[in-house]
């Protein structure tokens, strides 16, 4: 068993729509857990380090205005693998082609307002947990 720490960000189209629930739901069901739950708004600076890796491309801007469009809500989820099994049951990025079954599958239709955020990999977990939260916010 490899105990990992991910990043998952519920994203103003998901707060809008009343979906923090359903989602949080889906990760409890699974066997994950929370050990650290804020809603907030995003800072213009902490969505740009979150999305670091994307400076620079085409849809940038606009993704950095939708993150900081209205609350968001930022867990770290726990478990086996759970890089791994969370960016799974996110899906695909573009939400029109994400498999049923996934969150942006059953909930999302776009390419861009996709519902959910998972960090990518166990690097960025910890780079992104790091901007969002404080240690003491977390509980183990
Ligand atoms: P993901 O890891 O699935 O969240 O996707 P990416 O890291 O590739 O992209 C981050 C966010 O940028 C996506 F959730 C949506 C947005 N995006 C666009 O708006 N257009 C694109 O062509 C690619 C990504």
């Amino acid at each position: 068993m490899v105990v990992q720490r991910t990043l998952v960000i519920i994203k103003p189209d998901g707060v809008s729509r009343g979906l923090i629930g359903e989602i949080i739901s889906r990760i409890e069901r699974k066997g994950l857990r929370i050990v650290a739950l804020k809603m907030m708004k995003l800072s213009v600076k902490d969505a740009e380090e979150i999305y670091a890796v994307h400076r620079g491309k085409f849809f940038f801007k606009e993704l950095i205005e939708f993150m900081t469009s209205g609350p968001i809500v930022a867990m770290i989820v726990e478990g086996d693998e759970a890089v791994k099994v969370m960016r799974i049951m996110v899906g695909s990025t573009d939400g029109r082609v994400a498999s049923p079954g996934t969150i942006r599958g059953d909930y999302a239709l776009s390419p861009s307002q996709n519902v959910v955020h998972a960090s990518d990999s166990l690097e960025a977990a910890e780079r992104e947990i790091g901007v969002l939260f404080r240690e003491d916010e977390i509980c183990s």
